[in-house]
Protein backbone atom coordinates (compact mmCIF):
# COMPACT_ATOMS: atom_id res chain seq x y z
CA UNK A 1 0.00 0.00 0.00
CA UNK A 2 1.44 3.21 -0.99
CA UNK A 3 0.96 5.65 1.95
CA UNK A 4 2.79 8.92 1.53
CA UNK A 5 4.68 10.75 -0.55
CA UNK A 6 8.42 9.79 -0.03
CA UNK A 7 9.98 12.59 -2.13
CA UNK A 8 9.90 14.64 -5.68
CA UNK A 9 12.85 14.57 -7.24
CA UNK A 10 13.65 17.87 -9.04
CA UNK A 11 16.66 17.97 -11.33
CA UNK A 12 18.94 20.97 -11.32
CA UNK A 13 22.16 22.05 -12.49
CA UNK A 14 24.00 23.09 -9.33
CA UNK A 15 23.94 20.91 -6.27
CA UNK A 16 25.02 23.60 -4.14
CA UNK A 17 22.94 26.71 -5.86
CA UNK A 18 19.78 25.04 -5.28
CA UNK A 19 20.02 23.83 -2.12
CA UNK A 20 21.15 27.52 -0.76
CA UNK A 21 17.70 28.67 -2.93
CA UNK A 22 15.56 26.21 -0.63
CA UNK A 23 17.46 27.05 2.50
CA UNK A 24 17.43 30.51 1.65
CA UNK A 25 14.03 30.90 0.53
CA UNK A 26 12.21 28.60 2.83
CA UNK A 27 14.43 27.41 5.97
CA UNK A 28 14.91 23.86 4.34
CA UNK A 29 17.96 22.18 5.82
CA UNK A 30 19.73 19.55 4.26
CA UNK A 31 18.87 16.17 6.10
CA UNK A 32 21.51 13.66 3.82
CA UNK A 33 23.36 14.10 0.64
CA UNK A 34 25.18 11.47 -0.76
CA UNK A 35 26.20 10.25 -4.67
CA UNK A 36 24.23 7.16 -6.11
CA UNK A 37 26.91 6.39 -9.08
CA UNK A 38 24.43 3.74 -10.29
CA UNK A 39 21.60 6.26 -11.12
CA UNK A 40 24.59 8.91 -11.90
CA UNK A 41 23.30 11.91 -9.59
CA UNK A 42 24.95 14.02 -6.55
CA UNK A 43 21.56 14.51 -4.17
CA UNK A 44 20.58 16.26 -1.14
CA UNK A 45 17.54 15.38 0.69
CA UNK A 46 15.43 18.26 2.09
CA UNK A 47 13.42 16.66 5.12
CA UNK A 48 9.67 18.35 4.79
CA UNK A 49 8.20 16.17 7.88
CA UNK A 50 8.40 12.43 9.48
CA UNK A 51 5.32 10.70 9.43
CA UNK A 52 3.75 7.73 11.05
CA UNK A 53 5.10 4.79 8.84
CA UNK A 54 8.40 5.53 10.04
CA UNK A 55 9.19 6.91 6.58
CA UNK A 56 9.10 11.06 6.39
CA UNK A 57 8.80 13.57 3.24
CA UNK A 58 11.22 15.29 1.13
CA UNK A 59 12.47 17.33 -1.33
CA UNK A 60 15.00 15.44 -3.57
CA UNK A 61 17.11 17.86 -5.59
CA UNK A 62 19.23 16.61 -8.05
CA UNK A 63 22.42 17.28 -9.87
CA UNK A 64 23.75 14.90 -12.68
CA UNK A 65 27.41 12.84 -12.31
CA UNK A 66 27.49 12.66 -15.97
CA UNK A 67 25.79 13.59 -19.27
CA UNK A 68 24.57 10.12 -20.29
CA UNK A 69 22.55 9.62 -16.93
CA UNK A 70 18.91 9.82 -16.39
CA UNK A 71 18.75 12.68 -14.80
CA UNK A 72 21.43 14.15 -17.31
CA UNK A 73 19.82 13.50 -20.34
CA UNK A 74 16.50 15.03 -19.40
CA UNK A 75 18.41 18.03 -18.07
CA UNK A 76 19.84 18.57 -21.37
CA UNK A 77 16.21 18.17 -22.76
CA UNK A 78 13.96 20.44 -20.58
CA UNK A 79 16.09 22.16 -18.36
CA UNK A 80 15.52 22.33 -14.32
CA UNK A 81 12.57 21.17 -12.66
CA UNK A 82 10.68 18.43 -11.34
CA UNK A 83 11.95 14.95 -12.59
CA UNK A 84 9.75 12.38 -10.90
CA UNK A 85 7.38 11.93 -8.00
CA UNK A 86 8.01 9.16 -5.03
CA UNK A 87 5.53 7.10 -2.85
CA UNK A 88 6.47 5.61 -0.18
CA UNK A 89 5.63 2.05 0.83
CA UNK A 90 6.43 -0.19 3.61
CA UNK A 91 6.84 -3.20 0.72
CA UNK A 92 7.81 -1.87 -2.77
CA UNK A 93 8.16 -5.41 -4.35
CA UNK A 94 4.71 -6.06 -3.28
CA UNK A 95 3.77 -2.77 -4.86
CA UNK A 96 5.77 -3.30 -7.50
CA UNK A 97 4.21 -6.38 -8.67
CA UNK A 98 0.65 -5.51 -8.17
CA UNK A 99 0.96 -2.07 -10.62
CA UNK A 100 3.09 -4.55 -12.88
CA UNK A 101 0.00 -6.63 -13.12
CA UNK A 102 -2.24 -3.78 -14.12
CA UNK A 103 0.13 -3.29 -17.07
CA UNK A 104 2.83 -0.42 -16.29
CA UNK A 105 5.66 -0.74 -16.88
CA UNK A 106 8.01 -1.48 -13.62
CA UNK A 107 11.48 -0.59 -14.95
CA UNK A 108 13.73 -2.75 -12.92
CA UNK A 109 12.96 -6.48 -12.28
CA UNK A 110 14.13 -6.38 -8.51
CA UNK A 111 14.00 -3.01 -6.61
CA UNK A 112 17.94 -1.37 -6.45
CA UNK A 113 19.59 0.94 -3.97
CA UNK A 114 18.25 4.57 -3.18
CA UNK A 115 19.41 7.29 -1.06
CA UNK A 116 19.53 6.43 2.18
CA UNK A 117 19.60 2.79 1.52
CA UNK A 118 15.93 2.79 0.45
CA UNK A 119 14.80 0.45 -1.61
CA UNK A 120 13.33 1.86 -5.36
CA UNK A 121 11.78 1.39 -8.49
CA UNK A 122 10.38 3.65 -11.15
CA UNK A 123 7.36 3.46 -13.28
CA UNK A 124 8.04 4.47 -17.07
CA UNK A 125 6.27 8.21 -17.22
CA UNK A 126 4.38 7.06 -20.66
CA UNK A 127 2.68 4.46 -18.49
CA UNK A 128 1.96 7.38 -16.00
CA UNK A 129 0.43 9.92 -18.06
CA UNK A 130 3.92 11.80 -18.04
CA UNK A 131 5.23 11.09 -14.67
CA UNK A 132 8.41 9.61 -13.77
CA UNK A 133 6.79 7.70 -11.02
CA UNK A 134 9.14 5.98 -8.03
CA UNK A 135 8.02 3.64 -5.34
CA UNK A 136 10.03 3.18 -2.35
CA UNK A 137 10.72 1.73 0.70
CA UNK A 138 12.79 3.45 3.55
CA UNK A 139 15.12 1.91 5.43
CA UNK A 140 13.60 1.26 8.55
CA UNK A 141 10.25 1.75 7.14
CA UNK A 142 7.47 -0.76 9.02
CA UNK A 143 3.88 -1.97 8.48
CA UNK A 144 1.32 0.70 9.38
CA UNK A 145 -0.40 0.06 12.42
CA UNK A 146 -4.08 0.96 11.84
CA UNK A 147 -4.26 3.01 15.55
CA UNK A 148 -1.13 5.28 14.14
CA UNK A 149 -3.27 7.38 12.79
C1 LIG B 1 12.14 10.73 -19.79
N1 LIG B 1 10.87 11.01 -20.13
C2 LIG B 1 10.24 11.56 -19.11
C3 LIG B 1 11.18 11.61 -18.07
N2 LIG B 1 12.35 11.09 -18.51
N3 LIG B 1 8.97 11.99 -18.96
C4 LIG B 1 8.64 12.50 -17.76
N4 LIG B 1 9.51 12.60 -16.71
C5 LIG B 1 10.77 12.17 -16.83
N5 LIG B 1 11.61 12.28 -15.81
C6 LIG B 1 10.28 10.81 -21.45
C7 LIG B 1 11.08 11.52 -22.54
O1 LIG B 1 10.66 12.87 -22.66
C8 LIG B 1 10.77 10.71 -23.75
O2 LIG B 1 9.53 11.09 -24.29
C9 LIG B 1 10.66 9.30 -23.21
O3 LIG B 1 10.36 9.42 -21.80
C10 LIG B 1 11.96 8.51 -23.37
O4 LIG B 1 12.97 9.27 -22.75
P1 LIG B 1 14.50 9.31 -23.22
O5 LIG B 1 15.03 10.66 -22.94
O6 LIG B 1 14.63 8.75 -24.60
O7 LIG B 1 15.21 8.40 -22.19
P2 LIG B 1 15.22 6.84 -21.98
O8 LIG B 1 14.09 6.15 -22.66
O9 LIG B 1 16.59 6.36 -22.22
O10 LIG B 1 14.96 6.83 -20.39
C11 LIG B 1 13.77 7.26 -19.83
C12 LIG B 1 13.58 6.47 -18.52
C13 LIG B 1 14.87 6.69 -17.68
C14 LIG B 1 12.35 6.98 -17.79
C15 LIG B 1 13.41 4.98 -18.85
O11 LIG B 1 15.04 8.08 -17.41
C16 LIG B 1 14.92 5.92 -16.40
O12 LIG B 1 15.27 4.73 -16.37
N6 LIG B 1 14.58 6.58 -15.25
C17 LIG B 1 14.61 5.91 -13.97
C18 LIG B 1 15.90 6.18 -13.22
C19 LIG B 1 16.08 7.64 -12.88
O13 LIG B 1 15.35 8.52 -13.36
N7 LIG B 1 17.09 7.90 -12.05
C20 LIG B 1 17.41 9.28 -11.62
C21 LIG B 1 16.88 9.53 -10.27
P3 LIG B 1 9.33 11.37 -25.86
O14 LIG B 1 7.88 11.77 -25.99
O15 LIG B 1 10.31 12.44 -26.22
O16 LIG B 1 9.64 10.03 -26.52
S1 LIG B 1 17.73 8.54 -9.10
C22 LIG B 1 16.83 8.64 -7.68
O17 LIG B 1 15.85 9.32 -7.65
C23 LIG B 1 17.37 7.83 -6.49
C24 LIG B 1 18.75 8.29 -6.14
C25 LIG B 1 16.44 7.88 -5.29
O18 LIG B 1 15.31 8.37 -5.36
O19 LIG B 1 16.85 7.41 -4.21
Amino acid sequence: MLTRIDHIGIACFDLDATVEFYRATYGFEVFHSEVNEEQGVREAMLKINGTSDGGASYLQLLEPTREDSAVGKWLAKNGEGVHHIAFGTADVDADAAAVRDKGVRVLYDEPRRGSMDSRITFLHPKDCHGVLTELVTAAGSHVQDPQDH
